[in-house]
C-alpha cells in the first residue's frame, strides 16, 4: 500500500508529527537526510502506526499515493530550499509540498511562485506548539493555494489540536499567509512573555515576594480571565527548586534572554507595514537589553535617584498588577491582529481574523481562554478597527485602567523597568488622544523639508514659506 503522507526531516518536530499522522491511522512515508534518524524513529516508535521506511528521495516519492503530499520539517533557510529542489525534481504536477518549518513568509511567497510555475502546489504551514504539540496536536496555519487544501486539509485537521471539537487548523490564505500569521503569533508570544516577566519583576521587587509566593499568585490568576498556557507554566517554572543549590531555579538561571529571531521578524515586518506593534517591539528589545551583559555590568552603579516607597496594601497592588497585565495583553493582541490585517491587505490574503483566534485556542504556546473573546469580537464585527474597541475589551480596560496607571507610576517611582506595561499604556492613551503632538512634527517637517501638512479646517496640502514671508501656499 502507498502512503497518504510523507514526512522528510525527522528531527524532534518531524518525528513527532510523523507519529501523530500514524496514530491517526494514516500510512506515513519516512525520509531523512541521514538514515540513522529514520531508523531510530522506527526502532523506538514503529508501533505507533504504519510507516514506510525510505532511504532516497526517489524511493520516498515512489512510496506516496497521488496527489503526493510531502511535509518538509527541516531547518529553516537554505536546508529547506535544498530539500524543496530535490523533491520538486522527483514530483509531478498536482503534487503538494508542505513546508512546516519556521520559514520567513517572504521566502514562502518566493517558493510558492517558483513551484507554481512547475505545476506543483506549495503550502507554507506555520506549526506551533513545540515538540509536545507536534505529537499530540499542534495549531496549524497552512497557506498556499486554496485547491490544495481540499486534498490536504483533512489530514492536517485530523492531527491538529481540537477545542470544543473544532480543529486548530484552517486555510489561512494564499502563498505566505500561513507563515506570516505564524510569525505574528510568535511576536505576540514574545509580548505575552515580556508582560508576564514584568508582572513577576514587580511582585518580586515592589512587594518583595519570593518565587514560591509569586507562583501562588500566578496559579490564582490562571483561574480567571488570564487563564492560559503561559500563565500556567509560569507558576510551574517559579515553583521549580534547583537540586544543586536548593534555591528556586529561577534565581539560579542567568537573566539574559535569548531569541531565535521570529520576534525580530515580526517587528521588522511591522516597521515596513507601518503598524505600531509596541508591545512586541518592547519585548524583543527587552530581551536584547537583558543580553547586553557588557553594558549592564558597567552600568550597575548608575544612580536611581530618589526612589518612592513600596506599596503597603499588597493585596491591592497585586490586583493592580493583574489588571495591568490583562490590559497590556489586550493592547499587544490588538496590535498583533492589526498587523495581520495590514499584511492581509498588503498581500491580498483576505485573512479572517476570527478564524485565526479560533485556531490559536489550542495546541499553540499562546493558547488562552482570552482567544474566545477575540473570536467573538471579530465574529460580531469583522471590520473592527481595533480589538480595544470591542465592547468586551473596552469594558475590561475600563475596569482596570486605574490599576494600570498605578502600576506604571509605582514602577517608575521604584525604578523598576516596565517597558511593555508602560508602552502599552502610552499606546492606549495615544489612540484615545484628541490632539497628538504630531501637528508639531508636521510643522517641523514642513519647516526643514517643505514636506507640507493638512489643515483641520479645509482640505488639501499646504506649505508655509518659512524662509520667506511666512505666508501659506497651497501645495
Ligand atoms: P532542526 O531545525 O534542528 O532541523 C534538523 C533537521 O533538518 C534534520 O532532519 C536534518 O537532517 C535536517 N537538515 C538540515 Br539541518 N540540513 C539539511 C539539508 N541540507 N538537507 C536535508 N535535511 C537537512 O529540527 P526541528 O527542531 O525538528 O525543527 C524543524 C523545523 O520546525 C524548523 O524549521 C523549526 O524552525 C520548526 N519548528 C520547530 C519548533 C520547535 O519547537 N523545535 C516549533 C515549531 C516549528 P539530518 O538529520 O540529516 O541532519
Amino acid at each position: 500500500p502507498l502512503a497518504q503522507i510523507g514526512v522528510t526531516g525527522l528531527a524532534v518536530m518531524g518525528s513527532n508529527i510523523a507519529r501523530n499522522f500514524a496514530r491517526h491511522g494514516y500510512t506515513v512515508a519516512l525520509h531523512n537526510r541521514s538514515i540513522a534518524k529514520t531508523d531510530a524513529l522506527l526502532a523506538e516508535h514503529g508501533s505507533d502506526g504504519t510507516f514506510i521506511r525510505t532511504e532516497t528521495i526517489d524511493e520516498f516519492v515512489a512510496a506516496l499515493e497521488k496527489p503526493r503530499r510531502v511535509l518538509i520539517m527541516v531547518k529553516a533557510g537554505d536546508a529547506t530550499d535544498a530539500v524543496i529542489d530535490e523533491l520538486a525534481d522527483a514530483m509531478e504536477p498536482g503534487d503538494i509540498i508542505i513546508d512546516g518549518g519556521n520559514a520567513l513568509y517572504t521566502d514562502t511567497i518566493r517558493r510558492e511562485a517558483a513551484l507554481r510555475e512547475r505545476g506543483l502546489h506549495f503550502v507554507g504551514a506555520g506549526i506551533s506548539g513545540g515538540e509536545e504539540g507536534a505529537l499530540n496536536g499542534p495549531s496549524i496555519m497552512p497557506g498556499g493555494p486554496a485547491e490544495s487544501y481540499a486534498a490536504l486539509g483533512p489530514l492536517l485537521e485530523a492531527i491538529s489540536a481540537k477545542v470544543d471539537d473544532t480543529p486548530c487548523c484552517t486555510h489561512v490564505g494564499p502563498d505566505g499567509a500561513g507563515h506570516f500569521v505564524k510569525m505574528v503569533h510568535n511576536g505576540i508570544e514574545y509580548a505575552d512573555m515580556q508582560l508576564i516577566g514584568e508582572a513577576y519583576h514587580l511582585l518580586r521587587d515592589a512587594l518583595g515576594y519570593d518565587a514560591a509566593k509569586i507562583a501562588d499568585v500566578f496559579a490564582v490568576w490562571n483561574t480567571g480571565t488570564l487563564e492560559s498556557y503561559l500563565i500556567e507554566i509560569t507558576a510551574e517554572v517559579l515553583r521549580q527548586t534547583d537540586a544543586a543549590t536548593g534555591k528556586p531555579l529561577v534565581d539560579v538561571i542567568v537573566d539574559a534572554a535569548e531569541q531565535k529571531g521570529t520576534g525580530r521578524w515580526t517587528v521588522k515586518a511591522a516597521l515596513d507595514l507601518g503598524i505600531p506593534v509596541t508591545g512586541i517591539a518592547e519585548a524583543v528589545f527587552a530581551r536584547a537589553l537583558s543580553g547586553s551583559r557588557t553594558q549592564r555590568a558597567a552600568a550597575r552603579d548608575l544612580t536611581a535617584g530618589t526612589l518612592g516607597a513600596a506599596p503597603t496594601d499588597t493585596a491591592q497592588f497585586t490586583e493592580d498588577i493583574r489588571a495591568a497585565l490583562y490590559a497590556s495583553k489586550i493592547v499587544a493582541y490588538a496590535q498583533g491582529f492589526d498587523q495581520i490585517a495590514a499584511g492581509s491587505a498588503e498581500y491580498g490574503w483576505n485573512i479572517d481574523r476570527a478564524a485565526m483566534a479560533t485556531i490559536w485556542r489550542g495546541g499553540c504556546i499562546i493558547r488562552a481562554q482570552f482567544l474566545n473573546r477575540i473570536k467573538e469580537a471579530y465574529d460580531a464585527d469583522p471590520e473592527l478597527p481595533s480589538l480595544i474597541l470591542a465592547p468586551y475589551f473596552r469594558d475590561a480596560i475600563e475596569a482596570g485602567i486605574d490599576s494600570w496607571r498605578r502600576v506604571v507610576v509605582t514602577a517608575t517611582t521604584l525604578g523598576i523597568p516596565i517597558p511593555a506595561f508602560g508602552s502599552s499604556l502610552s499606546y492606549y492613551d495615544g489612540l484615545r488622544a484628541e490632539r497628538l503632538p504630531a501637528a508639531l512634527t508636521q510643522g517641523q517637517r514642513d519647516y526643514f523639508g517643505a514636506h507640507t501638512y493638512e489643515r483641520t479646517d479645509k482640505p488639501g496640502k499646504f506649505h508655509t514659506l518659512w524662509s520667506g514671508d511666512h505666508s501659506e501656499v497651497q501645495a
